[in-house]
């Protein structure tokens, strides 16, 4: 494709994505551009992985989705399992090296990818793709497109897709779900639109057992354990009065608990609008949700003092077996919900062919509240909610004081505000080169093309005490940053 970046970009289409296994993350696909590793968690991409570009960790690689910033607002990871479903993807953009100056994200040392979604067909059509494969792997992936309807020529499509496999080592599963949804106006016959989509992803996984390198040589791979026996009768932890159990270590590998469970989603909005003959206009507001944790559990003393507070409370029975000597095994997930509000815009100017003046402004917010609200097991070890005892998910546990019994409870904000102009002019194009290639030999400049940039980036982190609303740490900066590019191509002549 034609690239005006006087840096290393590539770009794969959507005819080598859907030669890719059925359901497999863009990020695998990806890998395949020169400069960029990615090493999957397993063979069919639900379970996570890690990124690199340039030798750069994935915190420091900038992946967007038409545009809007995927990233972790916190620590800036990327979740590899959790991508739109490829049959969905038309594009990915790959860019190593410093940003662009339109790209939102303030860590992107390591390079860029965006991957753009597919827009809905002017023909009506439906496809259906069911998919099997070893451990178990089961996936069924349909989209229904509208075609142009009504009089303004409206398209929408709907998408849904389900996963379920085995781990290929171990007990554990990887089951995944998602739908997505686009309607799509054109507005004239000169590129202009208005585009509306949705995208919602459910991830229930188990995590892999990991293992160093001496323990994999010696071929006694470790894996999850398939059962637990936490205290049922016989199993020498049977809760009983006046004695105490200590369930302290036992369980920890077990599978059930060793999960890693996301729901995130997204609306986006795109538009383009052409005022006048040379000038352009975008703007692409965003929503996005998540709610997700890795599992985990804690052995909790019966008399902690975070259960008994400041009440004459000698503890909290977690066993319910009538004693508060015991220490109790209780599922503790660190919860994060993360709602993140978003708007990118830009006008571009087309001077003439040669050269373009581009400005825009990002916003970018993101909401988070982490907390650890802990759960009960079952005498096998299991939890009933994998959001543990979050308010409208399991049932959590009251401290003697009457409150929700939780390891963490904080807001926290983080945000990003930047403006950046960007000029690019390609000089040289139409000189008459010729008569001069023939009066001097040697090595003569054709083109160049110089590219002058700026961003002027406004970065909020603030943490918010729960309840108080009063901030106990906050950083922010102003970050102008500028930069020229030249570049001069030369021909030999011939
Ligand atoms: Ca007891
Ligand atoms: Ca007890």
């Amino acid at each position: 494709m034609n690239e005006q970046a006087p840096r290393a970009r590539a770009t794969i289409t959507d005819e080598l994505i859907n030669r890719q296994t059925a359901g497999q993350t863009i990020l695998q696909t990806i890998n395949l551009i020169p400069g960029v590793n990615f090493t999957n968690n397993d063979a069919y991409g639900s379970s996570g992985g890690n990124i690199t570009m340039r030798g750069f960790d994935g915190n420091r690689v900038s992946l967007t989705f038409d545009g809007i910033p995927l990233n972790d607002t916190g620590n800036y990871a990327i979740y590899s399992n959790q991508m739109l479903d490829p049959e969905l993807i038309s594009r990915a953009n790959v860019n190593m090296g410093a940003t662009e100056s339109d790209s939102p994200t303030a860590s992107a040392t390591g390079g860029t990818i965006n991957y753009v979604t597919y827009v809905p067909s002017i023909d009506p059509g439906l496809l259906v793709q069911p998919s099997v494969g070893t451990d178990n792997y089961m996936r069924l992936f349909g989209r229904v497109d509208s075609g142009e309807i009504g009089p303004l020529g409206t398209r929408f499509y709907l998408a849904g897709s389900q996963q379920i496999y085995d781990q290929f080592m171990g007990p554990g599963e990887m089951k995944k779900w998602q739908i997505n949804a686009r309607a799509y106006q054109p507005i004239g016959s000169n590129g202009d639109f208005i585009s509306l989509s949705m995208h919602y992803n459910e991830n229930r996984n188990h995590f892999y057992r990991n293992f160093n390198l001496a323990t994999f040589n010696s071929g006694n791979w470790l894996v999850n354990d398939a059962t637990c026996d936490l205290r049922s009768a016989g199993s020498g932890f049977e809760p009983t009065a006046g004695t105490v159990q200590n369930e302290n270590g036992r369980c920890s590998n077990y599978y059930n608990i060793r999960i890693n469970p996301s729901n995130t989603g997204n609306i986006r909005g795109q538009s383009r609008f052409s005022l006048g003959e040379s000038v352009t206009l975008t703007v692409d507001p965003s929503f996005q949700f998540v709610r997700a944790n890795g599992g985990g559990t804690e052995a909790v003393f019966e008399n902690d003092i975070r259960l008994r507070g400041a009440s004459a409370s000698a503890g909290v029975d977690l066993n319910g077996d009538g004693d508060v000597l015991d220490r109790v095994m209780l599922y503790s997930p660190s919860n994060t919900n993360t709602y993140r509000y978003g708007v990118l815009s830009s006008v571009i100017w087309d001077i003439n062919a040669n050269h373009r003046l581009r400005v825009g402004y990002t916003w970018d917010e993101g909401q988070h509240q982490q907390t650890g609200e802990y759960s009960r097991l079952d005498q096998y070890g299991n939890p009933d909610s994998v959001f543990g005892g979050r308010s409208g998910f399991g049932t959590g546990i009251n401290t003697a004081e009457g409150l929700l019994f939780q390891k963490r409870n904080r807001n926290s904000v983080a945000s990003l505000s930047q403006f950046n102009a960007e000029y690019r002019g390609d000089f040289l194009d139409d000189a008459p080169h010729g008569d001069r290639r023939r009066a001097r030999p040697g090595i003569h400049p054709r083109a160049g093309s110089d590219v002058l940039f700026f961003q002027g980036q406004h970065v909020l982190h603030a943490i918010l005490h729960h309840g108080d609303g009063n901030a106990f740490a906050r950083v922010a900066g102003l970050r102008p940053l500028w930069r020229f590019d030249h570049r001069l191509r030369a021909d030999l002549p011939g």
